[in-house]
This record gives C-alpha cells, sequence and structure tokens, in this order.
C-alpha cells in the first residue's frame, strides 16, 4: 500500500503522459473500406501492377478533413507499418483520400502486396493504422504462361443452327495428375476462347457465369484466377472445364468472319501450386489433356437457347477415377503474340438474386410461369419429368393482351431450352451457357400426371459483379416503378459488357446507348471498373483514322461510325472522371480522344459535320417515318463534335496539358461558331433543318451558341414543347439532355411535366401498360393496340432511362459540384406531385444523403455529408421562412455559413448530418 501510496502521484503522471502521447498518435478513428484502382477490396489475379489507393475517413463528430495521409506497402503483413519493404509514402500532406498512386517498387506478376493508411485529421491528430489490407496480382505478360491453347476441333462436325451459323458443341475437358507434397497454396489461372466452368475434384470452383466474358478477343483475352489451394489435396487430382462457344465462336450479331478450326473454343488453364517445403509445381492444359463432346450439354448458344440430355451425363467425369480412354486427345495451340492475356479488371457476371413465380397459367402448349419482372439470366427448373421426356422451355418478356406467348421481338434468337430427362423424378437444373431476357416462361413436356407449382420455375438475375451504391424513393407510386425500372435496365444490360438489349438476337455494346445511359448507371451501382474496362475494349477498336465503331467488341467490322454512338469515347471517360474524381481514366483515354477528333474533323467541311449518324433514334412521331427521327445528322454530327472538343479540352486542363487545353478549346469554338451560323438565325431559331427539340437540347446542353441568343433559344425549346402539348419529343440523343437543360434555364416545372405526363410519349406511359423494365421505344406495347408492329421492339432497353440522373441530382438532390463529390451540392426540388423524396449516394469520401419532404406549409431536408467533403446545401425560395437547423438558429451551428439568402438560402456546410426546416412565405 505504503508503495503504491508512495508512487501514486508518480504512476498517475505516467500515465497521463502515456495518454496524451496515444491520444495525439491515435485519438481518431482509422481509415475504413480500403480499395485498390476502381473500386477494387483485396482482389487476387488483379490487373493493376500500378494501383491507385483509396480510403474512407470515418463518420464521426470530430472528423472533418484529412490534412494528411501515410501509406506503406509490404511483402508480408509482418512488416507493417515499421518495416514496409515495398513503399512507405511518408506522412504526405494534404486532403486527397482517394485514387493515390501507388509510388513503390516495381511490382510484377502473382505478388501480393500487403498494405495500409493512416491519416491526419484537421486538427493534425493522427489516426490509428488502418486495417491491413492486400491484392495479389495475376498473370500479368503473356510470358508468364507455360500453357497451351487446348480443345477439340468442334468447326469440324459442321453442325448448323440458325441464320446457317455452325455450332459448337460444347466440350468437356479434364486432365488428372499426381502431387506429392504438402500444399501450402494454390491458384489456377484460366482462360477460354469461348466460355467455361471448371471443376478440380468434383467441386465447383466458382459460381461466375459464362467466364472469362467478352472483350475484342484478337486483341485481348481476360484471364481469371482462383484460390484453389482447399480444393487441391495430397496424391492424385483431377481438373475438368465444361466449354461452351459463347460470344467468341458462337452466332452473334450480324456477320462472323469466316469460320475455320481457329474459331473452335479452346481453354487456356495453368494451376500453380506452392507445396509448404517451397517447392513449386505447375500443371498447364496441353496435349495431355482429354476431351469428349459426348457430354449432357449438348448445344449451348447465346441466342438460342441450351439443349441439355441427362442421358448424355458423365457421373464423376471431374474426379480421379473416371475413365477416359473413350475420350479424344485435344488439338493444341499456341499462344498468339498479338492477343495479350490480361487479368479480367471488373467482376465476373454472377447470379445475384432469384426471382420466384408469383403466378402460374395454362398456355396453348404448356403451362405459363410468371415472375412479374421483366428480368434477365436463366431460369432454375425443378419440375416432374418422365424418364424419355423433353421438357421445352420457352420464354417471353410479355404476354399479348389475349394472354398469347409474345416472342417476335427475341427476332431470330430461338431463345429455347430443352432438358431431355434419363429418369423420372424432379428434376432440379438451369442452363449455363446462354442467357435469356424474360418474364415469363412457358413450360412444356413436364410429367403431365403432376399439377403444376409455383414452385416448379424460378428467375437467377444475372449480371457483371457490381454492388448498388444508390437509392432513390418518393411518394409518388408511379415515380418509384420508373426507379425500379431504371435499376431493372441496368441489371439487365450490364452482362459482361453494356449491351443494347439482353434477349433479342443482337445483345451488342452500342455505344450510343452506353454514353446516354452512363451517368445513371453511375448513380445506382459501382459500376467504374466495368466501364473502365469497356473502353479499353473501345480503345482497343478504334479505328486508324480514330473512327470508333458503332459496337464494342466491334462484330460489325465495317468501319462504320455514326456521331451521338462514337462521341461515347470522349463523354464515358470525361463522366466517369466528373462522378468519381479519378483523373487516371482521363489518362487512359486520352489520346482516344484526341483521335476521336481527328476523325470528327476528317467528316467535316468548314466546321459542319457530315458523319453518318443514326440521329435522334427512335424520335416518336418521326415526320419522315423513320428510326432515325426528324433531327438533322448534320446538326447533330457539329453539335457532337463540338461537344467531344469540349471534353477533350476538359481533360487536357485536368492532366495539365496547357497547349492541347487551348488548342481544343478553340476547336470547340470554332466548331460551335460554324454551328451557330449554320443552323440558328440571329433570333436563336433553327433555320434550314426540321425544328425538334433535340436541336435546340443539343445546342442548349452543349451551350454552342453565343450569349445574346441563349435566352431567345430556350424560348423555342419551350415552343416545341408546348407544341407538343407538353410532352417530349426526343429520341436516344435528345431524352437525356431534356432534364439538364430545363434544369439549368430554371423550369424544372416543365421538367416535373413532363416526367409525370401519364400519356405517350412520356415514362409513365410504359408503367401504365405494365412496364417493369425501360422499353427501346416510347410506344413498345399498348393495352389497347397490343404491341408496336415492329421486331425491333426490346422490353428491356436502358437508353431512356437516362433520366434517373435527374432524379438523383435534382428531385432529391445530390449532384457534385467538384469532381468525385469532393465539393456537393444539396439542391432539392420540392414540387407537386411529390410531398417527399429522398436519395442515398456511396461516393469516394462515404455516404451522401438527402431526403426532404413537405408538411403542410414546411419544408424539412435531412441530409448527410461524409467527411473531408464540404457541401453546398441550397434551401428553396419558397421555403426560406423561419429556416432552421435541428430547431436552432442557422447561426447557433458554427458548421454553417450563409453564402447567399437572396433566391433561396445558399449554405456552406461541413461534413455532418443536418435537419434543415422552414416555412412557406
Ligand atoms: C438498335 C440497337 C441500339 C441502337 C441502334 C442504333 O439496333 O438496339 O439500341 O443504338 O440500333
Amino acid at each position: 500500500m505504503n508503495v503504491l501510496k508512495h508512487y501514486f502521484p508518480l504512476s498517475l503522471l505516467l500515465i497521463a503522459a502515456l495518454c496524451l502521447g496515444c491520444a495525439k498518435e491515435s485519438q481518431v478513428d482509422k481509415p475504413f473500406d480500403l480499395e485498390v484502382s476502381e473500386g477494387f477490396k483485396n482482389p487476387i489475379g488483379f490487373y493493376d501492377a500500378k494501383p491507385t489507393f483509396s480510403w474512407k475517413l470515418p463518420v464521426e463528430d470530430e472528423v472533418k478533413r484529412q490534412s494528411a495521409y501515410q501509406i506503406v506497402a509490404a511483402s508480408s503483413p509482418d512488416l507493417l507499418p515499421e518495416e514496409a519493404d515495398l513503399w512507405n509514402s511518408d506522412k504526405q500532406s494534404g486532403s486527397q483520400s482517394a485514387w493515390v498512386d501507388y509510388n513503390g517498387s516495381a511490382l510484377s506478376s502473382r505478388q501480393k502486396v500487403y498494405w495500409q493508411v493512416r491519416y491526419w485529421d484537421q486538427a493534425e491528430s493522427a489516426s490509428a493504422w488502418s486495417e491491413v489490407n492486400s491484392f495479389e496480382l495475376g498473370l500479368l505478360e503473356n510470358a508468364d504462361w507455360n500453357a497451351k491453347w487446348v480443345g477439340l476441333p468442334t468447326a469440324e462436325e459442321k453442325l448448323m443452327g440458325s441464320k446457317n451459323t455452325l455450332i459448337h458443341r460444347p466440350q468437356y475437358l479434364r486432365k488428372s495428375f499426381e502431387t506429392d507434397t504438402d500444399i501450402a497454396s494454390a491458384r489456377l489461372y484460366i482462360t477460354a476462347k469461348g466460355v467455361f466452368d471448371v471443376w478440380i475434384n468434383g467441386k465447383n470452383v466458382s459460381d461466375d457465369v459464362m467466364p472469362p466474358g467478352w472483350t475484342p478477343y484478337d486483341t485481348r483475352i481476360e484471364t481469371i484466377t482462383y484460390e484453389v489451394t482447399e480444393l487441391i489435396s495430397q496424391g492424385q487430382n483431377t481438373i475438368g472445364v465444361e466449354l461452351a462457344e459463347g460470344w467468341h465462336s458462337g452466332r452473334i450479331g450480324y456477320s462472323r468472319p469466316q469460320w475455320s478450326d481457329k474459331v473452335s473454343p479452346k481453354i487456356l488453364c495453368q494451376l500453380e501450386i506452392t507445396h509448404k517445403d517451397g517447392t513449386k509445381e505447375t500443371i498447364v492444359s496441353d496435349q495431355s489433356w482429354k476431351g469428349t463432346t459426348n457430354g449432357p450439354i449438348r448445344i449451348s448458344e447465346i441466342y438460342d437457347g441450351e439443349t441439355y440430355d441427362a442421358n448424355f451425363e458423365l457421373p464423376n467425369w471431374t474426379k480421379n477415377d473416371f475413365d477416359d480412354q473413350q475420350w479424344q486427345a485435344v488439338n493444341t495451340e499456341d499462344l498468339d503474340p498479338k492477343v495479350k492475356l490480361e487479368p479480367k479488371r471488373h467482376y465476373t457476371v454472377k447470379s445475384h438474386q432469384t426471382l420466384a413465380t408469383k403466378g402460374i397459367m395454362p398456355s396453348e402448349t404448356g403451362t405459363i410461369f410468371d415472375l412479374a419482372q421483366n428480368m434477365v439470366g436463366v431460369p432454375l427448373i425443378k419440375a416432374p419429368v418422365k424418364k424419355g421426356d423433353t421438357l421445352t422451355i420457352r420464354f417471353s418478356e410479355m404476354l399479348s393482351p389475349d394472354g398469347g406467348f409474345y416472342t417476335d421481338n427475341y427476332r431470330s434468337a430461338l431463345s429455347t431450352d430443352y432438358y431431355i430427362a434419363s429418369e423420372e423424378g424432379l428434376i432440379d437444373w438451369s442452363p449455363k451457357f446462354t442467357f435469356h431476357g424474360f418474364r415469363y416462361v412457358e413450360l412444356s413436356g413436364y410429367d403431365a400426371s403432376k399439377e403444376p407449382d409455383a414452385d416448379w420455375v424460378s428467375g437467377l438475375v444475372q449480371y457483371s459483379g457490381f454492388e448498388g451504391n444508390g437509392t432513390f424513393s418518393s411518394s409518388h407510386d408511379k415515380l418509384n416503378q420508373l426507379q425500379s425500372n431504371i435499376v431493372w435496365g441496368l441489371r439487365g444490360n450490364f452482362f459482361d459488357v453494356p449491351t443494347d438489349c439482353p434477349q433479342r438476337d443482337e445483345r451488342l455494346g452500342w455505344t450510343g446507348d452506353a454514353q446516354v445511359f452512363g451517368p445513371t448507371s453511375l448513380f445506382n451501382a459501382d459500376v467504374y471498373s466495368f466501364w473502365a474496362n469497356w473502353l479499353q475494349s473501345v480503345r482497343e477498336e478504334q479505328f486508324d483514322n480514330g473512327g470508333i465503331p458503332f459496337v464494342v467488341p466491334d462484330i460489325v467490322n465495317n468501319q462504320m461510325v455514326s456521331s451521338g454512338w462514337g462521341d461515347a469515347c470522349t463523354i464515358i471517360p470525361w463522366k466517369l472522371y466528373f462522378y468519381t474524381g479519378d483523373k487516371r481514366i482521363l489518362e487512359e483515354n486520352y489520346e482516344m480522344m484526341k483521335k476521336w477528333l481527328v476523325y470528327h474533323e476528317s467528316t467535316s467541311e468548314g466546321y459542319i459535320s457530315h458523319m453518318n449518324s443514326f440521329a435522334d433514334w427512335l424520335q416518336p412521331f418521326p415526320k419522315n417515318g423513320e428510326t432515325k427521327g426528324d433531327t438533322s445528322h448534320d446538326l447533330i454530327g457539329t453539335a457532337f463534335f463540338a461537344y467531344s472538343a469540349k471534353l477533350t479540352a476538359q481533360a487536357a486542363e485536368v492532366l495539365g496539358k496547357t497547349e492541347d487545353h487551348k488548342k481544343y478549346q478553340e476547336l470547340y469554338k470554332k466548331v460551335s461558331q460554324a454551328f451557330d451560323s449554320k443552323f440558328f438565325d440571329e433570333n436563336g431559331q433553327l433555320k434550314e433543318v426540321a425544328s425538334t427539340q433535340t436541336s435546340y437540347l443539343l445546342a442548349l446542353a452543349f451551350d454552342l451558341l453565343p450569349a445574346s441568343k441563349k435566352q431567345k433559344s430556350e424560348q423555342f425549346l419551350i415552343q416545341e414543347i408546348e407544341a407538343a402539348d407538353n410532352h417530349l419529343g426526343t429520341g436516344f440523343l435528345g431524352t437525356p439532355l431534356l432534364s439538364e437543360v430545363l434544369g439549368n434555364i430554371g423550369m424544372e416545372d416543365l421538367m416535373y411535366q413532363l416526367l409525370f405526363n401519364e400519356t405517350y410519349p412520356s415514362w409513365f406511359y410504359s408503367i401504365n401498360q405494365g412496364a417493369t423494365t425501360i422499353w427501346e421505344r416510347w410506344n413498345s406495347y399498348s393495352k389497347e393496340e397490343g404491341f408496336n408492329p415492329q421486331q425491333m421492339n426490346s422490353l428491356n432497353h436502358y437508353a431512356y432511362g437516362a433520366v434517373g440522373q435527374w432524379m438523383y441530382e435534382r428531385i432529391a438532390g445530390i449532384s457534385p459540384m467538384e469532381a468525385g463529390y469532393k465539393k456537393i451540392k444539396i439542391a432539392p426540388y420540392p414540387q407537386a406531385p411529390l410531398s417527399s423524396a429522398e436519395a442515398s449516394l456511396d461516393t469516394p469520401y462515404g455516404k451522401v444523403t438527402s431526403s426532404w419532404e413537405i408538411n403542410g406549409n414546411e419544408f424539412h431536408l435531412t441530409t448527410t455529408i461524409p467527411p473531408n467533403t464540404s457541401a453546398e446545401v441550397h434551401i428553396p425560395a419558397q421555403y426560406t421562412t423561419e429556416v432552421l437547423e435541428h430547431g436552432k438558429s442557422l447561426n447557433d451551428n458554427a458548421n454553417i455559413s450563409m453564402v447567399k439568402s437572396g433566391q433561396g438560402f445558399l449554405l456552406l456546410v461541413q461534413p455532418g448530418t443536418y435537419t434543415f426546416s422552414g416555412k412557406a412565405k
């Protein structure tokens, strides 16, 4: 006691001193949500040897801003943080917490890197170190591969399918091998010219759907890495791969190159085992593999569907003791140095959701199962069959008014699966190497003695692996349905590449559709890596003259280009930069953007474009009756020429390329001037070309008119809309600009009217006809007249869903003021018929929310601003009486400062959550 007593004051002092020390070191919570490059968390088989690092600061009252950071990277977690052998950034001052370039030792294939980060807050308090994260590189070079392409020469069978296209029968490939010593780790590197599913010792290696996905295969094939340590055992092992034609060798698009054995599907596979004693062993695909086409998947085609014959099942073929004596030796092919093998740089397609049948009805030939939602993926069939039965599974997006099973809009895609039963009982089956776009499934050929049951059919919803990152909802059911339709359009058309539609004989990476919907997709899902990958494909497909094909991957191969479509190559990089803040996307694509301007120039005279164009595709009420609408093609081409020049100038500025910035800014001005004098008179009215909403929208959205004419032109736009009885009159290119332009010119009320219109053409029109996705046409179907007679009538086409951006940005009111949401604008637009709306969005700095409600004459707004950002909050002019935050005067809150109190309040706020209220005057 005495001793303690004696030392008490001293020990107290010591503890206090220690605490102060640690307080300085780790007073604030550690950063979280660590990611590398375009949002990857602890990836393996990673593509990027020069990654960027991002992290988030904790949401706490004390943490407002980062004043400095430090990143450490090492070859082993034990070396962190003190002995980081790969990189120590040291303390770097500044608030950058996203997309920080790795600047350490060069990294190579297979290397695993561990890293962590800490930050100092606005008061210079250091956080604790974050958790240790890691990334492991895949095989980055062709030289890393010892394997050969292997497969059976399926082209030789000369099996012909629809449209006289060669069908490659699915193959089953296998290899057994011995491994003697204890296994420390094992990685399977694998890809295919075709699509595959891989098994080791009877276990399915992954739940990926149709890997490796679709790239310009002549230039680049993506490779996949699987962690398979647990699947390999000491002694004998077997790898089995199912392989089908997929996009590489199957019927896709309009024309294919001449068929030859070169296109017979093949796999490339390299299993690398590290033993506990440090030795390494590699098992590769080579001439020792064997294969057969006598397996149960008889045919599998993307457009036409899959046929599975259970009589051909090969029990245990992926296990050791299977007898493959009757199987054939495979053909081998060397790697082609012109075709780069690169780790996949975005997430594979997977089944993300299962939809249950909501209704059953008889059809002429069988039973129809209604999933109550137009979706993309495959059915899961658990139906009773008798031996020898052929179960026929057909699909439809919508039934005719008389209940008929509508399949005309699949055009030549047969979109039918078959299951041939080998025994009586309940099957549990899904097709593997095809996908369908459908809401209804028709089954026929099942055991007729059984009463159809909802459990027989469900839908596996498949799309590229990304998470939702935004939510939007409101007090209005139809607006919520529209949001749902937009999200389902996204799910349905992000199937490894961005597609126009998921169901007919098309499903192609149409560039125009992509640029139109791109921004809205970023509000709803974490699709940055998806787009970054597709842009790599766009770069790979750019023609030597700078032209951009209108579908990527380019299966058309006719050097055709379209204005408004090719401009995806400037618009998407810019939008990705603006919504993420990652400059690298501009760096990667800058040369492509410049080359595209060269192409624009080459198709112009005196800066007036004569580029071919799909124009304002599917504009309603076209006077000429054409799908291309009434807007002048030269006007469209010239407007996009100017816009692409403007975006390239902006990109040059961000990248610090001063000369280029000037040059392209100059080009933008010249093209705008030419545009103005060619198409507009001195009153700001269109001359010599058809007067359309889209013409005015392009001029105003891309800022192509002199200030003196703008206001006048705005009036002409409004007149055009009024002449259409206050309805939209826009196709693919004009529609996304409506909300942007009307918003910019203070005509949000009019935009509300267009958005809430119930009659044709409008968004709600399709909802009134029963749409559960966005349609290709404003009038794809009506209850009175049934389906649009055109076969080009997709009921799952995301383009018109582009209005979703405005729903987040203006109705709920969340938009970036600076790239990547470093500065945020919260500017909701409350307006009848809405009484409330809310959105949330995951930004590079954390979650932003905005939620408003009108209650009598009171306006309430709750908003959350993440740390390391700031925000401008706009309180609408009509509610600026008695504005309070949390019931207190704004002056009482040090985190709020008034910037302007004229037309509505403009407040600058620091990170935190705020609840504002205001009364109507
Ligand atoms: C259609 C596609 C796509 C559109 C082109 C012009 O076939 O579905 O949506 O961009 O045509």
